[in-house]
């Protein structure tokens, strides 16, 4: 594998996954293959689990690790090519790139969609200049319009959990005060539609994603009707994806808020989200505590997408 931004760099899921679960069963087991060999985090934005779990899979592969913060200590990126850089941007991605790129192996960016310029985000210009100038492997840590490392931990998680070999998912879209990304939501979606599950999405009218993410996956706008027999309950907060409210909040009816009672609407589903979660806007504290909430195994699988990927990655270099 040369880079990891999507679904379709993995190839056949069910190998994946057993990959995956192989790793996870013994961590350790391949320490030589990453020694000597050097992984560059980069966060445009913040993090918690991508940060540590990345980290965690990079060590447990015997590899070195950098982390760079841009925000914090690095100069101000440009990222945007014929700016005239008069402002407090002292330095061109374009040189950054490849000066990062001499010191690593392989690059890992995180860099979130800035919900104003749909195009831009659309067609990945941070994310894509990597792969272009960088001259190393790139893995995506969420970029602009997907989060693949979180969507992989996420199937892992429900291969591990389900009860039916086809079990009924939904996407459920929640209430969040600030305008989020909507990558977290498409790739979910996209590594679900390769998959036999039942897969349906449900939000409140004019939060539509992007037609090529949600494909031919179920959406109804109705949330207890498509809670009706889940198996599987995921959460996420995103904001319009639509022309002209690109990028805006258009509701927080907390009416969508996660709670028992639609929990009781389902089949004894299991409740997901990537984390972090605003309880009580996204979901109440009573469901995410209940047995019923896999947030955390499902946390923890992030090391073991993080660990498949960078093995992968290693193997080709
Ligand atoms: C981010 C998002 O929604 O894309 C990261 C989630 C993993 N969430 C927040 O910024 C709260
Ligand atoms: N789920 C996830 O990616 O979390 P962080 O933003 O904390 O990395």
């Amino acid at each position: 594998m040369k880079k990891f931004t999507s679904v379709e760099d993995i190839g056949p899921l069910d190998k994946a996954v057993e990959e995956a679960l192989e790793i996870k069963r013994n961590r350790f087991a391949w320490t030589d293959l990453g020694k000597n060999k050097t992984l560059l985090m980069l966060f445009f934005n913040s993090s918690l689990r991508t940060r540590l779990s990345t980290q965690k899979a990079a060590m447990n592969l015997g590899m070195n690790v950098m982390v760079l913060d841009v925000n914090q200590g690095a100069w101000k990126l440009e990222t945007e090519r014929g700016v005239i850089m008069d402002g407090d941007k002292a330095e061109h991605l374009l040189e950054a790139i490849p000066v990062m790129g001499s010191y690593c192996d392989i690059i890992g960016v995180r860099s979130f969609a800035g919900l104003v310029n749909k195009k831009a985000d659309y067609e990945e210009l941070v994310l894509n200049q990597f792969i272009n100038y960088s001259g190393r492997p790139v893995f995506s840590m969420e970029a602009a319009t997907r989060h693949p490392l979180q969507s992989f931990a996420d199937l892992i998680t429900i291969e591990e959990y389900k009860k039916k070999e086809k079990p009924k998912v939904v996407l459920s879209w929640a209430p969040h005060p600030k305008p989020l990304p909507q990558a977290v939501a498409n790739s979910f979606a996209e590594w679900m539609a390769k998959t036999d599950y039942e897969f349906v999405i449900t939000h409140p009218e004019g939060y539509e994603l992007a037609p090529e993410f949600v494909g031919n996956a179920t959406v109804e706008y109705d949330q207890h009707k498509a809670f009706m027999n889940a198996d599987f309950i995921y959460a996420k907060n995103w904001s319009a994806f639509k022309d002209p409210n690109y990028g805006k909040v258009l509701s927080t009816d907390r009416s969508w808020t996660i709670d028992r009672s639609k929990m009781n609407l389902t089949d004894g589903a299991f409740f997901m989200h990537c984390l972090p979660v605003r309880r009580n806007m996204i979901v109440s504290d009573e469901v995410i505590e209940s047995e019923k909430s896999i947030v955390i195994p499902e946390a923890a699988n992030r090391e073991i997408s993080a660990q498949t990927v960078l093995k992968r990655l290693l193997e080709s270099l």
